[in-house]
């Protein structure tokens, strides 16, 4: 990169300025607060850009007492003040009242400029009441005025036998533009030493005349100091002792880069990112690089030590939680985006930054294996933290909303979802059956709650005796809902609860079991539509590659039937399952428990058969086992919703 001077006739000159103050938020993104600062950042970063460049060494800035008018003083060249060969007037007064006159249009005059060299100047002259501009050059002291961006006097020179250069700009921002015209020393303050650590060797005074208070910044040891001092401002323990450090003095087109990165025990990721010096507080495509870097250098180092843990899935988030770290990339026209300017646009950013980080990071990594470990370490635990406290979450979810999650019985294979509108719980008969239907279920909806010792018939039963029965306290425990005067449908976790039992006597037995249960104890999820049958199939009829499942006797006579119509010759073979747990997961996923090709019968109480139900129920469950199950068998298989 060559460090050479500017001269009138590298200016090129592209508009006046009355766009500026027509719409002064197009250039500084606002009229507030922040717009006002955004002048003071403009001359401060051509300050800067003197000193980046290798010319200036020193900065002065101060706010007078009145608090609302600035001057900057640098000690670089001066901005030029040879006259312009096209315009015919000094430089100076070019790059003050042009919009987009400045350097940076020409690659040969680059150099390493925020994007805005001498772009900025002209707009905070616009925007200010008043601006002089004072350029110490060439042993003469020079000095122009303007208000509201145009000239009030010729540059004139104000002294001779000059000693040093540099330039002063006061400025005063105009009250007819900003909302509030008073600057924020604070802001002022945090802002210029951001900048020294951004730049080890230049040196910031800041005057603040409205208190009275003079600071001086100088940070030698750039942004490794920079570093430090954001964990302090964090409160981030680093996991590991030296931070990784890369300066990358020539990637493409001249670019170059700093950066520095250590993991802490933070729970939170800090980048704070810069192009050419200036905050990206908005990210982009330099961060997106970055971000592409760490991951996949992190995730090779732990592959390649086989640190990567076998059940546990780390995800991007986890590499970079408690990652704290500091990125300044120098390049070529950057292009920023968004209101206020802090997005980097640039698409070549990104392939720029992680080409530059990746390789490097995994080296460092692999050279110093403690460190790698650490980090490892802490990717491991941001891993399993996040696993944990998602599951945390559902918990108290469902605690706090549907029911007491805590309480849940242990056979309780529960659903993700916490939406009683969408989940359904399957109550099983028998261990073997449960697992079946555990591993056919659509986890997300589908909970699974297996019987297995005797169900209590609870017509014959007091409520005492009801909730001492194992069985049916888990049934009301996993419902959430409460029993008989507590019953409260509200805290239903299910609005479908399917009774799903072995097609044969004794499943039809726990069947009525539970039925007279809910009947008795448990009326309103009955009355309320929320119980169902499921229907699982009694046989299976393979022929000509195909299978048919049957419900019942009747069904598989129909089913053969059709077969011999088609085809009198037709071979088929039967198979009749003795339980469920005889069948495949796959097979009662797709007979019985997928809601797209199951049938369910739901159960309910007609109106007008409200008191022969009751004579009905207190009659069957009573003693007569037998009437019972007769009484299951009619009404499961006639009608597609049963009426008890
Ligand atoms: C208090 C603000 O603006 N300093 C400043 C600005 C310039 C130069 C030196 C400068 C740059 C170059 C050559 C160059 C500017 N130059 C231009 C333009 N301080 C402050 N100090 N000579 C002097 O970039 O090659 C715009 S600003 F347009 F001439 F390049």
């Amino acid at each position: 990169m060559s460090k050479r001077s500017y001269t009138g006739k590298d200016i090129q000159v592209l508009e006046g300025l009355e766009p500026v103050r027509k719409r002064p938020g197009m250039f500084i993104g606002g009229t507030g607060k922040p717009g006002l600062h955004h002048l003071l950042w403009e001359i401060v970063d051509n300050a800067v850009d003197e000193a980046t460049n290798g010319y200036a060494s020193f900065i002065e800035v101060t706010l007078h007492r009145d608090g609302r008018s600035i001057s900057v003083a640098d000690n670089g060249r001066g901005i030029p003040i040879d006259r312009h060969p096209t315009k015919k007037i000094p430089t100076l007064e070019v790059i003050l009242t042009t919009l987009h006159a400045g350097g940076k249009f020409d690659a040969s005059n680059y150099i390493t400029s925020g994007g805005l060299h001498g772009v900025g100047a002209s707009v905070v002259n616009a925007l200010s009441e008043e601006l002089v501009a004072v350029v110490k050059r060439d042993g003469g002291t020079y000095e122009q005025r303007f208000a509201r961006g145009i000239p009030v006097t010729k540059l004139k020179k104000t002294a001779s036998g000059t000693r040093g250069s540099g330039t002063i700009i006061f400025f005063r921002p105009d009250r007819d533009i900003f909302d509030s015209t008073s600057f924020d020393g604070d802001w002022i303050r945090n802002h210029l030493e951001v900048k020294t650590y951004l730049n080890g060797t230049l040196r910031i005074v800041f005057k603040d005349d409205t208190s009275g208070q003079k600071y001086e910044f100088h940070h030698e040891g750039g942004i490794v100091e920079y570093q430090e001092r954001l964990l302090e401002e964090y409160k981030a323990r680093p996991v590991h002792e030296n931070p990784f450090v890369l300066k990358q003095d020539e990637l493409v087109d001249g670019s170059r880069m700093e950066l520095i990165l250590q993991w802490t025990e933070s729970p939170k990721e800090h980048l704070k990112s810069f192009v050419n010096g200036i905050p990206t507080l908005d990210g982009g495509t330099h961060e997106q690089g970055f971000r592409d870097a760490v991951r996949s250098a992190v995730r090779a180092y732990m592959d390649t030590h086989d640190l990567m843990p076998r059940k546990q899935d780390i995800g991007a988030d986890d590499i970079r939680e408690g990652m704290v770290g500091i990125m300044n990339l120098f390049m070529m026209n950057p292009q920023f985006q968004g209101q206020t300017k802090e997005k980097l646009n640039n698409p070549s950013a990104r392939s720029l930054v992680s080409g530059a980080l990746r390789i490097e990071l995994e080296q460092f990594l692999n050279r110093h294996p403690t460190t790698g470990e650490a980090i490892a370490t802490r990717v491991i635990q941001a891993a399993r933290a996040r696993h944990a406290s998602r599951a945390a979450a559902t918990a108290v979810r469902r605690k706090t909303s549907v029911s007491h999650r805590l309480n849940l019985p242990g056979k309780l294979a529960d659903c993700s979802s916490t939406d009683p509108s969408e989940s359904e719980i399957f109550i099983v008969e028998g261990d073997s059956a449960g697992g079946s239907a555990k591993q056919g279920r659509d986890r997300m909806y589908q909970a699974i709650l297996p019987l297995r010792g005797k169900v209590l018939n609870a017509e014959q039963a007091t409520l005492k005796k009801v909730m001492d029965n194992k069985e049916l306290s888990n049934v009301v425990q996993a419902l959430g809902c409460g029993i008989g005067d507590h019953l409260n449908l509200s805290r239903l976790r299910y609005h479908k609860i399917i009774l799903l039992m072995d097609a044969d006597s004794d499943g039809n037995h726990i069947t009525t079991l539970l039925l007279t249960f809910f009947y008795r104890y448990m009326r309103a999820l009955i009355d309320e539509g929320y119980v169902y049958l499921a229907q699982p199939p009694l046989y299976r009829i393979d022929a000509a590659k195909k299978s048919y499942w049957a419900l019942d006797d009747a069904d598989r006579d129909e089913i053969i039937a059709k077969l011999q119509s088609s085809n009198r010759n037709v071979k088929f073979e039967q198979q009749r399952f003795k339980g469920l747990g005889e069948m495949m997961p796959a097979t009662l996923k797709s007979t019985t428990l997928d809601p797209e090709k199951r049938r369910l019968l739901l159960v309910k109480i007609p109106e007008e058969e409200r008191l022969s139900t009751e004579h009905t129920i207190s009659e069957l469950m009573g003693k007569d086992a037998s009437a019972r199950f007769r009484f299951i068998m009619a009404n499961a298989t006639e009608v597609d919703e049963l009426d008890v």
